[in-house]
């Protein structure tokens, strides 16, 4: 196919897309192109996750999706396949999803090559070969593109473009049409492609530029949020030794108009912010760039887990007890408020510290079956609660800020509720006799005070 006649197709709707890796990223992005009347083969490499989407169903928690699964497959827009050789050559538009991972700090891109190498064994000609994952630095023209185009040309026979996804797990589905998009290009007819492509599905601006500052505007916006993140966390350890509350400093300080500050948490989670500072750091081409508040910042985050379970430690003491033996339930472990991805979760790290320190811990999520080790509880009835030291409230479930922490009253003696998402207002605790801790607000010694 010419070039003139696909970007006919893309912009009337013909073209056949081909989306591959169905995650949080690569399912919404193939679901949202199908409900705007692209038909979109869907692959995946595990293909337990092409077996669920066939029976209509999603392999993981966000708003809206398993309706947008049932209705594109039922009108015949999107079809889940195995067979990434079909859906290729059934496409004229391929857009890669896959993840990339760290090993410790460094990038692990064996799934982006494997895909690169798959693609690179079928019929590219006349096509349009989209990849949307985070990547170091330089990936895109020095990794990607040598790959697939083993034995055509950028350009004369095929057309390829960086456009990072932007989308938030949870708010997956709203935030892709809305969100403003980028695209990256080593030849202009790439550019123009991709930006007709992504014209049909995101009602708002798009931003067209080489793939180098594509793949950076990416790592920056993420790593913006991580360093922001950290100097929350850091202020709010700060307010413990000055014993006053982060929420109150939080809301007074971001009434000036220039001031964004960032809500303190138990760290920092997810498949993207603790990596893309790190692929940030780590081009393609194997240099080593230093920046001394990136790599502190994840540091910061990464030590708020264990300074939750030192609040906890100073929670019990004050009450006489220590933390050996203590039985502490921890309401989340997915990575944020409703979503089901547990990976980075700070609350794996809670779990395995608080054991160490031979407390038995106990979960509660009704979004995920991973428990980190800790022995799952299926409801919060008063039978139940009963027997807990400490509750730590580590995810902003919609779920959990509906819980009447009257509930809690029935806990052993004085209830010690850790409230690392701020999810209850303080002082309605503590009029409930109970003990209220977050991060930046150390209810210990506002009690000794
Ligand atoms: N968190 C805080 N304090 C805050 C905000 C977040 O402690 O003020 C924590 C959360 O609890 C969570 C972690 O940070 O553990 C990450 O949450 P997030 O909502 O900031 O980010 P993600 O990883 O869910 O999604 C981000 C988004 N990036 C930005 O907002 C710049 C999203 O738009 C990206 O598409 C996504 O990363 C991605 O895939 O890269």
């Amino acid at each position: 196919m010419s070039y003139e006649e696909l970007l006919e197709k893309i912009q009337n709707f013909h073209a056949k897309i081909c989306v591959v890796g169905l995650g949080q990223v690569g399912l919404p992005t193939a679901l949202i192109y199908a409900k705007q009347g692209y038909k979109v083969y869907g692959y995946d490499i595990n293909d337990s996750t092409i077996n669920l989407l066939s029976q209509k169903k999603s392999p993981f928690e966000e708003e809206g999706i398993v309706k947008l699964i049932s209705e594109t497959i039922e009108n015949n827009q999107f079809e889940p396949n195995t067979s990434l050789m079909e859906c290729v050559e059934k496409s004229d538009v391929i857009i890669v999803c896959v993840a990339t991972p760290i090993i410790d700090i460094t990038p692990n891109l064996s799934f982006l090559k494997s895909a690169s190498i798959s693609l690179s064994e079928l019929n590219l000609k006349g096509k349009l070969v989209i990849i949307e994952s985070s990547i170091p630095p330089g990936t895109f023209k020095d990794f990607v593109i040598p790959i697939i185009s083993k034995n055509i040309s950028l350009g004369n026979d095929f057309w390829a473009a960086y456009a990072p996804e932007r989308l938030s797990p949870s708010l997956a589905l709203s935030e892709i049409q809305e969100t403003p998009r980028i695209i990256g290009h080593e030849d202009e007819k790439s550019g123009i492609l991709a930006k007709s492509l992504y014209q049909n599905m995101v009602h708002s601006e798009i931003f067209v530029t080489n793939s180098k500052v594509a793949e950076l505007s990416k790592l920056v916006e993420n790593s913006y949020r991580d360093v922001n993140i950290a100097f929350a966390n850091e202020i709010s350890l700060i307010c413990e030794k000055y014993q006053i509350d982060f929420a109150e400093l939080f809301k007074i300080c971001n009434s000036h108009p220039r001031v964004n500050l960032h809500m303190a948490g138990p760290g920092v989670g997810g498949p993207c912010l603790p990596k893309d500072p790190y692929l940030l750091l780590n081009p393609t081409n194997g240099e080593k760039i230093e920046s001394k508040l990136i790599t502190e910042s994840r540091k910061i985050n990464d030590l708020m887990p264990l300074h939750i379970s030192k609040l906890v430690t100073n929670a019990l003491e004050s009450q006489g007890k220590s933390l050996k033996n203590s039985t502490i339930l921890i309401l989340g472990v997915a990575y944020k408020g409703n979503v089901s991805d547990t990976r980075f979760s700070p609350s794996k790290e809670i779990i395995h510290d608080l054991q160490q320190k031979q407390c038995s811990v106990f979960v509660f999520d009704p979004l995920t079956d991973e428990t980190f080790g800790a022995e799952k509880i299926s409801n919060l009835d008063d039978e139940i609660i009963k027997k807990f030291d400490v509750l730590i409230i580590a995810v902003d479930h919609e779920e959990f800020r509906k819980i009447d922490p009257t509930t809690f009253q029935s806990m052993i003696k004085k209830p010690i509720i850790v409230d690392t998402k701020r999810i209850f207002d303080s002082k309605h605790i503590e009029s409930l006799d109970m003990i209220y801790i977050s991060v930046g607000y150390d209810g210990n010694s506002n009690l000794s005070n």
